[in-house]
């Protein structure tokens, strides 16, 4: 396991490359160029940047999060074409500079969705929650004003450049089905990954998030039976999924642990967080300890170990903690706590596997 740090780069982060250098055992950090729009493609000039800022703090830059999918790919249109040969050069130029990994996602209109960024939960710290009868009950626009208006710092995804063609994008997607989302992955998937192994890349869709439909959007990310279907499209290592403990989390039917030893050669990047999922269907995101939520943090850091997982892998989103003021979920904090955590998790599960070998050659 290669533990790396999601960095939103310099004046768009509150925490600096020096403090991610100090979380032990943090190699790299997840990176992007916020600031391209989703199907246009990246200068090199930019990216050779970020590079030389994050190898003079001793970082490397294996893993992108992410390069953006244009709508007009989701949706299957003719002018997907010219975005897709976009994506191809930037991938290129990734590989000229050794990424390895790149995640991306393919949800319709929105990423990660959730209704209030600072809950606040009994010991006084805040986290990002998701409550099931708001969103069943809202107007994706009043939500999407809501947002805007409490954060501070834009989420992923929800940038506000993106979101000002809603009325646009909704009429667009009025007949799209999931069906039609599967074969518009299936054109993506077939153009991107032959140019993304020829590049020493590995492609790492996301999972949906929260993976179910929403404001009657398709969403297909989903579940073990739907993954299974993803990766049987494209056959090859470069096609590959983040495995996102906490957007599949956010739904109890779906088997983590069993997705890790099922997937286990094509999950390339792991994002590991805990939610802690109420009967009505609300999520919190707690902090990363099993006993906290709903999720089985410790099965999941041994089903790695046990499948002898060398990807990499990121503690996801944090609660704010004492006081600190950062983009929702990407504090330092809580963060670096959910990194020692894994590490002990990951520690404890390697010296059982050697212990249980030296016992049985003692034998
Ligand atoms: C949220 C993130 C997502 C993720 C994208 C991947 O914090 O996990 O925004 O980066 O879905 O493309």
């Amino acid at each position: 396991m290669r533990m790396t740090f999601r960095w939103f780069g310099t004046g768009n982060d509150t925490i600096s490359l020096a403090q991610i250098r100090q979380i032990p055992g943090v190699e790299g950090i997840v990176w992007s160029l916020h600031d391209m729009p989703a199907g246009e493609e990246w200068p090199m000039e930019k990216i050779l940047a970020l590079r030389d800022e994050a190898h003079a703090a001793g970082l490397n830059i294996d893993v992108v999060e992410s390069v953006n999918i244009h709508e007009d790919i989701k949706l299957g249109l003719p002018s997907r074409d010219v975005y897709i040969e976009n994506y191809k050069r930037t991938l290129e130029k990734l590989g000229q500079v050794g990424v390895k990994v790149v995640c991306y996602n393919f949800m319709p209109v929105f990423d990660w969705l959730r209704t209030e960024l600072h809950k606040e939960m009994e010991d006084g710290s805040t986290a990002l929650f998701y409550e099931k009868s708001r969103i069943d009950n809202i107007d994706p626009f009043e939500l999407v004003r809501q947002i805007n208006e409490n954060s501070e710092l834009t989420m992923p995804g929800w940038e506000p450049e993106r979101l000002s063609h809603l009325t646009a994008l909704f009429e667009a997607y009025k007949d799209v089905t999931q069906e039609d989302l599967w074969e518009n992955v299936r054109y993506f998937l077939d153009e991107i990954i032959p140019v993304a192994a020829r590049n020493g890349i590995k492609m790492a869709i996301h999972p949906d998030d929260p993976p179910w439909p929403i404001f009657g959007l398709p969403r297909i990310m989903t579940s073990q039976a739907n993954f299974r279907r993803f990766l049987a499209l494209h056959d090859s290592p470069s096609n590959g999924i983040t495995l996102c403990s906490g957007s599949l989390g956010a739904n109890p039917a779906n088997d983590i642990v069993s997705m890790i030893h099922e997937f286990a050669d094509r999950i390339p990047f792991a994002h590991i967080r805990n939610v802690r999922v109420y009967e009505n269907g609300d999520f919190i995101e707690t902090s990363h300890r099993t006993q906290d939520g709903s999720v089985d943090i410790a099965g999941i850091v041994k089903a790695y170990h046990d499948v002898g997982f060398t990807g990499y892998a990121r503690p996801d989103h944090g609660r704010h903690l004492w006081g600190e003021v950062c983009r929702p979920g990407y504090g330092l904090y809580d963060r670096a706590l959910g990194i020692m955590y894994l590490w002990g998790l990951w520690d404890a599960a390697a010296r059982a596997a050697a212990d249980a070998k030296a016992k049985e050659a003692a034998v």
